[in-house]
């Protein structure tokens, strides 16, 4: 019996393997069973209950893989693989040097990958280039919380807090699918009328505002900024705001409050078409349910929906400002969060495999901080690369020749850009022209099946580590069976090609002697994991920062200040920019992707486990049924989606909850139907996050028996 989480979202619910006792000791065997953790609360989502057949999917990778001469990929030896790739590595630093060498991780990694992945990078690989999937994820609101807070820490206290508030307004959330257990601390503010959720879409988490739960608003998509800036007009211009709270804590009120001026409820309407009436009521229920005015307190939260834009750092900095002007943040029992998505997508963007960043949520262009990381290292600081360039600019280098800056041998490890990075058919292009990929996988994902070199490694069950919950919670992850033979930890691949490329660090393959290197290296950073021990993750609510042994952790932060240098908070005024890929004449319509229950980001996992691939085979397109009717399309036939960048397949499902110019896609799927065909490359100028949240589209019925035939073949390869 083992006590560990779910591998998979952030919400990271506690669970028990057992396995039993008449049986083998391998997966298929394996019980999972929810426990009484803080967040789930003895609740799991159907994801969480079958992630143990994960373990054991037929086609399981089990040995590493070697491209041959034939073009095909053949089972190896880990001794020809390790070599192929150190090989391959000398050749291209021998032609080009150690810059056309990049690397590419994952919020799923544990603390302890992500922190050896990032000093993989930089001082065996010794190159600057190294981003992850988290730059995908939430990094518009992490970078929004860092210029308005001084630090990012998804939610600043605990996910329970949420259930005292009267009021909590969801930007872009849909929770009810994404973590369905977390709907239970929504509770509190939908008996009392105060859950505000804002999507496009009638979702299953705007239905909860039902019978006066609360209220849906629906905006166009990428229009939340405005819509934002009028819920702070109301604040400001009815008197709501909480200025005792402004005047102690807050600076750059008065700039935001004229910003905010022009953009009365009536303007706001004609931009979002949210009406102008549901407006103000959304904005007096919050500033009801503020501290300041006498309610329990009320939130302000943003998902991906909100993040995902050309301009979602300035968006989320709106939200962060109404947070502000209603005195929520820093107060207990109110706040501003972000609800961060992966597994580890906190903890996987502090100890440095993001571009610019070293352990810590340290900066790597900070000579001091480079200074502290290379001692514990044993590494003289000259020797550290400087600061990289996020993910989507790193994949713009991919298999670009050398000459032009362009990057020839990439290492993947925890993603499956093939099927989720934006304009994935380019970036598909692109990875066939490197001379070297290396994709380490538990199972042929989109992108292994690209790879030179694939690597078996092993899964969550199979391994210990800890990992770091949206709540900043640290959480130990415990090995409960043996990894079938053939398959090895990542920290031994890393171990292993450090010392074969002569890295001038010792790199360890053991997590318990990691997690202490890293909390050496974090000490003193802004996540600070000093005092952070597996033992200690195991048995206590342990929340960073929490620099040493005798430090109980900080499960609410900014509390008696915020982390800027003078403790004050900044609001910052923000400007309405159209989408990037706006609505024409040939692409009427606007595209938006997202999730579904059942199938989990690029679906590398879910889409492998029988019960969660029959309820939904293939990709799906909603859209209102009279944009269906005007477009002559038939429910449950095949549609064809055209963007700027390709052409895409789904088949069409009708729904009365959709605004009549926004269809809808998941991107859990993989070929012609994925959703990243279509998608916007073009990212916000300060987090780089991609406008994958929406694009304009042209779309038309497809049925004929070739698409039918193409939806059908996409089915059965997946
Ligand atoms: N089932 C499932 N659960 C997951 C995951 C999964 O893949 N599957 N992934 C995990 C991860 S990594 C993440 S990041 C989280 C994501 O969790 P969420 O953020 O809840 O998920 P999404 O479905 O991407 O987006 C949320 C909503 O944004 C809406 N939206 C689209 N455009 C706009 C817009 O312009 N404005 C607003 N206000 N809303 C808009 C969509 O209609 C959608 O309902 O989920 C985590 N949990
Ligand atoms: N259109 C559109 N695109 C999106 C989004 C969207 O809303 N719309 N959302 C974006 C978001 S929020 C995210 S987070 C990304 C996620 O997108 P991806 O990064 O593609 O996510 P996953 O499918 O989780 O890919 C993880 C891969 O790593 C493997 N894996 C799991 N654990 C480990 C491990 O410990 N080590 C290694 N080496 N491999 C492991 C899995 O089998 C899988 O193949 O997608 C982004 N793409
Ligand atoms: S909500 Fe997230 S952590 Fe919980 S069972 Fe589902 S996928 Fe796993
Ligand atoms: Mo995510």
């Amino acid at each position: 019996m083992t006590d560990t989480h779910c591998p998979y979202c952030s919400l990271q619910c506690g669970m028990r393997l057992t396995v039993p006792a008449q049986t083998s000791d391998r997966a298929s065997s394996l019980e999972v069973t929810p426990r009484d953790f803080p967040t789930n609360a003895g609740g799991l989502c159907a994801k969480g209950w079958t992630s143990a057949q994960v373990l054991d999917v037929p086609d399981r990778l089990t040995t590493p893989l070697l491209r041959g001469p034939d073009g095909a990929l053949h089972p190896a030896s880990w001794e020809d693989a390790l070599s192929a790739i150190t090989g391959g590595l000398r050749d291209i630093w021998a032609a080009h040097g150690r810059s056309a060498v990049g690397v590419f991780g994952g919020g799923g990694l544990t603390n302890e990958k992500a922190y050896t992945l990032g000093k993989f990078a930089r001082v065996a690989l010794r190159t600057p280039f190294i981003d992850y999937n988290g730059r995908f994820c939430m990094s518009s609101a992490a970078a929004a919380g860092n210029r308005a807070f001084g630090l990012d820490r998804g939610l600043p206290f605990p996910l329970t807090d949420l259930a005292g508030a009267d009021a909590i307004l969801l930007l872009g959330s849909n929770v009810a699918e994404t973590m369905p257990p977390a709907l239970r601390h929504l509770s509190g503010a939908r008996e009392r009328g105060g859950l505000l959720v804002v999507d496009p879409r009638r979702t299953a988490t705007a239905a909860l505002t039902d019978d006066e739960a609360g209220l849906h608003l629906q905006p166009l998509p990428g229009t939340d900024l405005q819509l934002l800036l009028g819920l702070t007009h109301v604040v400001f211009a009815e008197g709501l705001a909480d200025t005792d709270y402004l005047r102690r804590r807050v600076d750059g009120v008065g700039a935001v409050r004229r910003e905010v001026a022009q953009w009365w409820p009536e303007r706001v309407e004609r931009e979002t078409g949210v009406p102008a009436d549901l407006l103000r009521r959304a904005a007096h229920l919050l500033a009801a349910a503020a501290p300041g005015r006498g309610g329990a307190g009320a939130y302000v939260l943003t998902g991906r929906g909100a993040e995902q834009h050309a301009h979602g750092t300035d968006t989320v900095t709106a939200a962060i400002g109404l947070a502000l002007a209603l005195g929520l943040p820093g107060v207990p029992g109110s706040g501003y969060g972000c609800l961060t998505g992966q597994g580890n997508g906190q903890g996987g963007r502090e100890h440095g495999q993001k571009a610019d960043q070293l352990p810590g949520y340290r900066s790597i262009g900070d000579p001091a901080a480079r200074a502290h990381v290379a001692q514990v290292w044993g590494v003289d600081p000259e020797l550290l690369p400087g600061p990289g360039v996020p993910a989507v600019e790193l994949f713009k280098k991919v298999g670009r020749p050398a000459a032009e800056g362009g990057i020839r041998a990439l290492f993947v490890h925890g993603a499956n850009p093939v099927v989720s990075a934006p304009d994935a058919g380019a970036l598909e292009a692109r990875l066939r022209r490197l001379d070297l990929l290396v994709v380490a996988d538990l199972v042929p994902s989109e992108t292994a099946q690209l790879a030179d070199v694939v690597l078996p490694i092993t899964q969550w069950a199979e391994e210990s580590g800890t990992m770091t919950s949206l709540e900043g919670r640290i959480l130990a992850r415990h090995k409960a069976i043996e990894p079938p033979p053939g398959v090895r930890d990542e920290l031994w691949v890393w171990r292993e090609l450090a010392a074969r490329l002569a890295a001038p660090a010792p790199f360890s393959d053991d997590p318990h002697e990691v997690l202490a290197e890293l909390a050496r290296a974090s000490a003193g950073g802004i996540a600070d994991y000093g005092g952070v021990t597996m033992e200690r993750a195991t048995r206590e609510a342990l929340y960073w920062p929490c620099p040493s042994a005798e430090h109980p952790g900080t499960p609410r932060v900014f509390l008696d200040r915020f982390a800027t240098p003078d403790g004050r908070a900044r609001m910052l005024p923000v400007s309405a920019a159209p989408v990037a890929d706006d609505l024409r004449p040939e692409a009427p319509l606007y595209l938006v992707t997202g999730r579904v229950l059942e199938h989990y980001q690029s679906g590398a996992q879910t889409r492998r486990v029988p019960q969660l691939a029959r309820a939904q085979r293939q990709a799906t397109v909603t859209m209102h049924p009279v944009t269906a009717d005007r477009l002559g399309i038939e429910e449950g036939t095949p549609v064809r989606l055209t963007s700027q960048r390709a052409v895409a397949v789904a088949t069409a499902v009708f729904s009365t909850g959709i605004r009549p110019d926004v269809v809808f896609m998941p991107f859990h799927f993989a070929g012609r139907q994925r959703a990243n065909l279509l998608t916007n490359p073009t990212t916000d100028p300060i987090s780089g996050m991609p406008e994958f949240k929406v694009c304009a589209v042209d779309v038309a019925s497809a049925d004929t028996p070739a698409a039918r035939l193409a939806l059908l073949s996409e089915e059965a390869r997946a």
